[in-house]
Formats: C-alpha cells, structure tokens, sequence
C-alpha cells in the first residue's frame, strides 16, 4: 500500500505532463501539416500549369474560348481539385469551371495566394487558392487560379491527431509502468538495503552485490550513519527499559512453586557458604572466596532448602545442632546448612589430592601435571558416598531436587541415583571440561565419566565444554549420544548436557544504597596506597591459584612500566590474593614465585614513596573487596583457563558510575558474554602490557560506553537465570516423566483388565 501511494506520486505528475504536452502539440501539428500539405498544393499548381501551358496558349492564340473551357473543365476532373478559373496577366477573368465561386475575382484569388495561409471556405468546403502563370514563347500569357480541395487535409490532420493521441498515451502508458517497476525495485532495494544495515550487513548488498556483503563504496559513509544512529537508539532504548523480564529471587521462587509443585531443592558442594572461624574466644562467620559460593549462595536464599557441604571451620562444629544443621544466613535463616565433617585424612585424599592435584590440573590444561594417586582415588569415592548418603538423609520424599556442585562430586549423581532413583539431579561443572585427550590420561576416566551420567541435568559454562563432554563420553564409553537434544543415554538413564552460563547476584536498590560512595571508595585506595588522587590503579582479584594468570599479569605490569616509562610513580597494580590450596606443594611454589617476582618489579621501577605492585595475599571481607572494584580505575583478569570468572562480572556489577575498564582473557568462559572489556590472550605479555596502557588513558566516554552495555548484559543474564533456566528445564523432566509413568499404569491396568479368553 505505502509502495502504491508513493508510485502515485511519481505518476500523477508524469500524466499531468503527458496531457500538457498532448495539448500544446496538437494545434502545432496542425499547422504543420497544413504547411506541407499548402507547399505540396503549391508544386502540384505548377505543375498543371506548365501542363496546360501549351494547350491554353494555343487555345488563346486560335482565340477559343469553348476550347479553353473544354480543357479547365477536363483539369478540374483531377482528383482533389475543386474549381479552375484563368485570368489574363492583368486581371480578367476569362473562363471558370462551375464550382468556382462567381465572386471571387482574378485580383482577390492573387491577393489570397500570397497569403501565408491561402485558405478560403467555399460552398464545398474549405479550399487552397493557388495562382500560376501560364508562359509560352511569347511570355506570360494568362494566370490559372487553382482551388484545391482542403477537406482532405482537415481528414489527414484528425487521424494524424488521432495518432498523436494514441501515441501520445501508449508513451505515457509505458512510462508510467516502466516508472512503477523502477519505484517498485528501487524501493525494494532500500527497504532491504535498510534492512541488511538493522542487521548490520551491507546496504543494498543482497541486491546490488550479493557476494560481497558490503554496501558500494558510494553509499558506505551513508551506511555508517545509519547504522551508527540505529546502533545509538537501540542502545538507549535498551539501557531505558532494562532486560525484558528481568530474573530475581521472587522469579525464581513463582518458578520453583508452579514447574517444581515447592518440592525440596538440596544443594551438594564442597566449599561451604558460610563458615564459622574460632578467633580467640570469639566465633566469626566468614564468606569464603569461592565462585561456587558466589553464584549458589543467592539461588539458595531464593529457594530455601538444605546445602549439604564439609565443615571445614574451626568454630563449625559449635554452631551446629544435633543434626549438624545450622540455619543460614546467620541472623536472618533462610535455608538450613548442613555440615558434614572429613577426618584430615578423607580431605587430604579427596579434596586436595583427587579433586585438586588430579581433575583441577586435569580440567584445566595450565601446564601443571595432574597427579593421579590410588588412595586419593579411593578417599575420593568414600567421600562422595558419604556425601551420596548424607542426600539420602536429607531427603524427604523419593524424589527430591538434588544440585550437586563441580568437580568434588564426580560420582555422587550415580550414587544418590542408586538409592533415590526418581530424585532430579542437576549436576553444574563449574570448570573446563577439557579434550577426549587430555581427560584419557584419567586413570578412572570411566567411572568418573559413569558417575556424572547418574545426572538428569549436566550443565556447563560454554556450549565448547559440553562438545568436549559429550566427545569424550563417545570416546571412552558405550552411549548413545544424540546431538540434536543434547542428550546422552547411558544404561538405564538419559542425561541433558546443556550450557548455562552462571553469573552473580545484580545488586538490588538496598544493596547499592549501603555501599560507600565512589569518591570515598577511591579515596580509601589511594589513601592506602599513599599515592596522589590522580594515579592510575589497577586491581586484580583472585583465589591464589596458578590458573588465574597471575603470573602472566606481573609481567604486563613489568613491560609496561619498562615500555612506557612516563607511567612510572604514576600507575601501580594491587593483587588481591586470597589464600587457597596453600598446603599443596605446587600452590606452595606458585605462591612464592609470585612474592619473587613482584619484589623484583618493585626493585625495579619503586622508589621512596611508589610502589609498583602491592602484593595482598590475604582474605578480604566481602565489602572490602567490593570497595576495591569501585575505588580502582582498571580491573585485570588474565586467567590461563577459567570455566567462567566472576571477578570480572563483580567488578561490572560495582560500577554504578559507568567508569573503569575490564582487561579480561579470552580463555576465560566471562569474554564469550562481554566482549565490551578489553579481550587479551594473557600468554602474549605485549598485548596485556598494551591493553593496560590503553584501559589506563582510556577517555571516559569510551569507558562508559563499554561499562554501561556490559552492565546490561551482567543485569540481565544474573545468577537467578542461570539457576531458573536450569531449574525450569529440570520442571520439564520431571512433568515428562509423571506423564510416562502414568501413561504405563493406564497401559498396566488395561493388559491387566483384558479378558483371557
Ligand atoms: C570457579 C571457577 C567459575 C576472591 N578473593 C576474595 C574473594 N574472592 C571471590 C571473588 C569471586 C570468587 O572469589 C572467585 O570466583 P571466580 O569465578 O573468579 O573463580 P573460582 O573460585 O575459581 O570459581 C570459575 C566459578 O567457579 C563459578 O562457577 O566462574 O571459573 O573456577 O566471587 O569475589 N572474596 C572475598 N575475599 C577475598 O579475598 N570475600
């Protein structure tokens, strides 16, 4: 419809024209064909007279007047010719056929043929007066007036005018189409040139220059406009309305009381929520520095329940009741912690020997040698029964909702399988999962690979770790993998292998409202630092372990004072470390590799007053930590491999001013969500080094840009939506299997009614 009226915009002038032009021409084309027809009249008058030159002078000569008659009375017979008169040189008519007008005299016929237009109207019709002079040897002897008829012209000039019009309008007609197909395609083009730029491929490249994929260079800077402006509203328009239907505690709750009927969630993982620390004759409760914890610990305030973990505290054991339960978080209980204790001998084999010498190295590939021992192998599974049994116990029908948690818990869904046959068991791998090869040198790659298919669920950070999953199942056991569904059958059971990329709790209203403020965040670190309000500071924060790139980052921080030497007593990097594994020998070395090298820089580049790197190997507070992103200009996250990486999601939640920039590795699962950071490849010191140096001078308007589109992304794919969209996909299995096991009672009851006959 639009397309119509805008053709008729094109059209209505053009037949306006088209009429205009008929109407100008015709009056033109009569005059001219009476000019033709007039000059054609004149040669043929000439003619006849020189014909009759010779009979008319005898004639006269003889003085035979009935002679003369005969022969002009012959002459008018001439098709086209109406009268003939002769008139003597001076004036008088001699002779005249019958139809010549009496009154026309020889000086009135001479007088109009001199005319431009020597027309007169006559009984008959209109005539054309033509007078020539009929010359023998003696000279010119008499004049012949010559009227012709003219009605033929008046014929011939309506069908020429006939013609024109038709002309005329088939002209008009084929314009107009060839107008509407041109409009018609060109307005195609545009729309679908319009269109290809929305999607951000080339303007009018699919019909203009289809391979290509570009817009020709004419329209390009036209292009960029267009899509930067679109780009611009899109943006705004999203950063005004926020995520569509954003994922919270009350969402996850509404989910989990109509897909899941309020039915009990228990959570299984190593590392407990909160642990309480005898310090002195005081007990304190501490937040460990742990991803899991992170991400689990708000889903569990959502859905209540019970979080099944080791008491590793000192002070656990006196917060606990009979049952070892305690009700968290301390002060305002929302679900029930239950703490199962390991002799130092089942947490050396299992927890630091199998889960972090073996399968931590393993998952990761960082270039430490997994270490694979019969007898952490052997504490590995008795801990995981107890574990297994412990979900047992807590259980309160056959077919609870069981979240087991990473790579402590391996064969824990095959054993509470086992005994509780019909519980759901979401399995969540907070880690890698490496390649077929790099798992095969597992010794009991099998029965790890058999224990996690007890799952219902298996999820992963990235859809690449569940490809490298489902690889090495095909490799190593006797499934059936169907690629489509995502899912694996093995034995009796099917498990979904699926990705959902975890994330943190986006900060409420009351949350924010109880932080410091920006300037005073920022005054503290520097205050700390002992440095001047303007120095540039960048921050990392990380359990101290070799895969996070601290390493690697020291030594950015080292070729970028050496490269840009300006910099130097005006930038300085703090690395939070929390202390973690640090009884293992291979953390043990990492540790002090990393005091080495950071006392070599501040050796280096320090001097009275600057410090380079300031080195905190120690556990902060929550809030400290939070303090930290917000008071600092840059935040560093080099891992070497990482599942996912929430310092870095942290860090973007801290920014309500929409300043700081994200330095982030490529190998950590966080860049596939936020390329709005700074991407690096941490192995490649020169680029890291760069990076600083850009994210340090980087102008503010960039870093807003870049902040306030990855605060988008971290609001909306929050904690809450890793947990619903495992838990709602959970709903559905567990609807799916009620609907199977009551289309089989109906299918028993009725074998069992038939009749045996
Ligand atoms: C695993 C995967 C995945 C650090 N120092 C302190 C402290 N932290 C907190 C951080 C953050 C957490 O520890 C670290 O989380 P990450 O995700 O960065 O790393 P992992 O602990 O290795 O977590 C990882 C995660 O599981 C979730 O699935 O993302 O890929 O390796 O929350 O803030 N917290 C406190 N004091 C510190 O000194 N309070």
């Amino acid at each position: 419809m639009k397309t119509l009226r805008l053709q008729l915009r094109f059209l209505i002038p053009l037949l306006l024209t088209l009429v205009a032009a008929a109407y100008l021409a015709l009056p033109l084309m009569d005059q001219l064909t009476l000019r033709w027809f007039a000059r054609d009249l004149n040669t043929r008058g000439e003619l006849m007279a020189n014909t009759l030159s010779d009979p008319i002078g005898e004639a006269m000569a003889a003085d035979r007047t009935r002679r003369l008659q005969t022969l002009i009375d012959r002459a008018v017979q001439d098709e086209r010719m109406v009268a003939i008169a002769l008139c003597t040189p001076d004036g008088v008519l001699l002779n005249r056929t019958s139809a010549y007008p009496k009154t026309l005299t020889c000086a009135a016929s001479t007088a109009l043929a001199t005319q431009p237009d020597p027309r007169m109207r006559i009984e008959g019709g209109p005539v054309h007066v033509g007078v020539h002079p009929i010359n023998t040897e003696n000279g010119r002897i008499a004049d012949v007036v010559l009227l012709h008829d003219l009605s033929f012209v008046d014929r011939r000039s309506q069908d020429t005018r006939r013609y024109l019009i038709i002309l005329i309008a088939g002209l008009g007609l084929t314009m107009a189409l060839i107008t509407m197909i041109v409009a018609q395609l060109s307005w195609r083009g545009w729309v679908s040139g319009v269109r290809a730029i929305m999607r951000g491929e080339g303007l009018l490249s699919p019909m203009l220059s289809p391979t290509s994929g570009s817009p020709p260079p004419e329209l390009e800077p036209f292009a960029n406009d267009l899509r930067a402006r679109l780009r611009d509203l899109e943006d705004e328009y999203r950063r005004a309305q926020g995520p569509e239907a954003e994922w919270n505690p009350d969402r996850l709750r509404a989910l989990l009381h109509t897909k899941l009927r309020g039915d009990q969630v228990i959570v299984v993982s190593n590392r407990e929520p909160y642990i309480h620390e005898k310090e002195g004759k005081e007990v304190v409760v501490k937040r460990p520095a742990s991803g899991l914890v992170t991400a689990v610990e708000p889903v569990m305030r959502a859905c209540s329940g019970t979080w099944i973990a080791h008491g590793s505290g000192s002070g656990d054991r006196q917060a606990v009741d009979r049952q070892d339960h305690v009700g968290v978080p301390p002060g305002h209980p929302d679900y029930t912690l239950r703490r199962l204790w390991l002799t130092p001998e089942e947490e050396k084999g299992y927890y630091y020997g199998f889960a972090n010498e073996g399968l931590w190295p393993l998952c990761h590939v960082a270039h430490v040698r997994p270490v694979f021992r019969e007898s952490d192998w052997q504490a590995y599974r008795e801990v995981n029964q107890r574990f297994a049994d412990a979900v047992v116990a807590e259980a309160r029908s056959e077919d609870p909702i069981v979240l087991v948690q990473d790579y402590h818990f391996a064969l824990l869904p095959a054993m509470i399988r086992a005994k509780l046959p019909r519980a759901t068991i979401l399995t969540f791998w907070h880690i890698p999962w490496p390649n077929p090869e790099s798992f095969g040198i597992c010794p009991w790659r099998r029965e790890i690979l058999q224990g996690m298919l007890g799952s219902t669920i298996l999820g992963f950070h990235t859809r690449y770790h569940c490809k490298n999953f489902m690889e090495t199942v095909d490799r190593y056991l006797e499934a059936r993998i169907e690629q489509e569904h995502s899912t694996i059958s093995f034995q009796q059971d099917t498990t979904l292998v699926e990705a959902y990329p975890i994330s943190i709790e986006w900060p409420t209203e009351a949350t924010i409202a109880s932080w410091s403020s920006i300037e005073d965040c920022r005054r503290k670190l520097v205050e700390r630092l002992n440095v001047g309000p303007d120095h540039k500071i960048a921050l990392g924060v990380d359990r101290f372990d070799y895969t996070k790139g601290i390493l690697e980052r020291l030594h950015a921080v080292e070729r970028m004072l050496e490269k840009y030497p300006e910099w130097i007593g005006r930038f300085s990097f703090v690395q939070v470390a929390a202390p973690s594994r640090s009884s293992l020998e291979e953390y043990k070395s990492f540790q002090d590799r990393i005091h080495m090298v950071s006392v070599r820089i501040n050796e280096r580049f320090g001097r009275a007053g600057y410090v380079p790197v300031h080195l905190l190997a120690q556990h902060f507070p929550h809030e400290a930590v939070n303090e930290l992103y917000r008071g600092a200009d840059v935040c560093v996250v080099t891992s070497l491999h990482d599942g996912m990486n929430l310092v870095s999601k942290e860090f973007v939640a801290a920014r309500d001013d929409q300043q700081g920039v994200l330095i982030l590795s490529r190998f950590a699962g966080a860049a596939r969500e936020m390329p709005e950071a700074l991407i690096v490849n941490p192995y490649h010191v020169e680029e890291t080094a760069d990076a600083l140096m850009r994210a340090i001078t980087m102008h503010p308007a960039e870093q807003r840009e870049r902040m306030a589109s990855l605060r988008m992304t971290v609001r909306e794919f929050n904690v809450y939506r890793w947990a619903g969209r495992m838990l709602a996909d959970a709903g559905r299995t567990r609807l799916r299997e009620r609907i199977e096991a009551r289309v089989q009672r109906h299918q028993d009851n009725h074998v069992d009614a038939t009749p045996v006959y």
